[in-house]
């Protein structure tokens, strides 16, 4: 009898748990009326304030969107900024809903950190900055040198791998925050400052004193696709945020701006009306409403506007960035 009574009450304990983790995350965020986004504290063109404190970048982008998908209003969002080593923290305590700050798709962290990542906003790769003085061509001849880095980075791991892969040796200067780690390479604390291609360029273009007075070498050491990610065990949520990336390049395949998504609400083209909402039920299966893809595209706008507005005037190019069919590796599978 006690056996049965414990047995009943561990069904009951675990279908709770159970249904609790399964709508949980959808459910609180429509509850407390926003979404809790895990952003960078500043890196210009995928998340940073603007003069008026107003959120702005890629990254952002992709938390507005999912506040588009779900309240059909992009600017209920709230920003966790969290530095490299704080962010899968706050992600697995369930103090964001969502992490959007340039961070690297790996096993590891797909895995043994219980996470998923949803999919790929830009595809980077790791490189070396060095002062023009130095007259430095190629990541070969850093031989001996002070490299500033950040800790809880891909980066460090694959820093030491090249160096060792080509038997050379470096003295690393770890420093977390991305203000105190650009100011020792600025100042010449070290001879090198090593992250994603992206934060080079962001960081020589915001924040060095004469961004001319430093090169970013040839060499590209390592793959960074980064990506938003989510918790396991919340597969709903994971389909509406790995949905809500699709749909915004899914939206510049099909020429779908947020400037004419409007007058395509009556579109005669089958899958502009399946992905304006006009028919059949995609937001429906993902608990949303049938216009979730329309107001992300109205209101944040394609993959293509939204680098066009933050990574562009930085002087990024669309690169592997762009959409398969520019010869890119932007790929949305079929919405349908
Ligand atoms: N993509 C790499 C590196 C990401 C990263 O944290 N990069 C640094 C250098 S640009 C950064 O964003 N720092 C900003 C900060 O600490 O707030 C990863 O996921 O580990």
């Amino acid at each position: 009898m006690k056996v049965r009574l414990a047995v009943a009450v561990c069904a009951v304990a675990a279908f709770a748990s159970s249904t609790l983790h399964a709508q949980s995350t959808l459910d609180a965020v429509k509850s407390k009326g926003y979404v809790q986004c895990g952003v960078n504290t500043g890196l210009a063109g995928f998340s940073q304030p603007d003069s008026r404190g107003a959120w702005k970048g890629i990254d952002v982008d992709a938390c507005r969107a999912i506040a588009a998908a779900v309240f059909g209003d992009a600017t209920k969002v709230r920003y966790t900024p969290l530095t490299a080593q704080q962010r899968f923290t706050a992600l697995q305590s369930g103090e964001i809903d969502v992490l959007a700050r340039n961070t690297t798709w790996t096993v590891t962290r797909d895995t043994s950190l219980g996470l998923n990542f949803v999919g790929v906003n830009y595809y980077d790769g790791q490189g070396f900055m060095v002062p023009k003085k130095l007259g430095v061509t190629s990541a070969k001849q850093l031989n001996g040198a002070t490299i500033c880095v950040q800790p809880g980075t891909t980066t460090e791991l694959n820093l030491a791998d090249y160096f060792r892969a080509n038997k050379m040796s470096f003295k690393p200067v770890v420093i977390e925050k991305l203000e105190e780690v650009t100011n020792a390479y600025f100042s010449g604390r070290c001879d090198v400052f090593t992250t994603d291609v992206s934060g080079l360029v962001s960081t020589r273009g915001s924040r060095a004193p004469k961004p001319a007075d430093h090169v970013i070498l040839p060499e590209v050491i390592s793959k960074e696709p980064l990506g938003p990610v989510v918790r396991h065990g919340d597969d709903r949520w994971y389909d509406i945020v790995k949905w809500t990336l699709f749909a915004m390049l899914e939206a510049e395949e099909l020429g779908l701006t947020s400037k004419n998504i409007e007058q395509n609400l009556t579109s005669t083209n089958p899958s502009i009306q399946r992905f304006v909402g006009a028919t059949g039920d995609i937001g429906k299966m993902m608990s949303l409403d049938n216009r979730w893809a329309y107001n992300v595209v109205k209101q944040v706008g394609n993959y293509g506007e939204s680098f066009e507005t933050n990574l562009a005037p930085l002087g990024f190019e669309r690169g592997i960035n762009n959409l398969w069919t520019n010869g890119g590796l932007m790929y949305a599978p079929p919405i349908r």
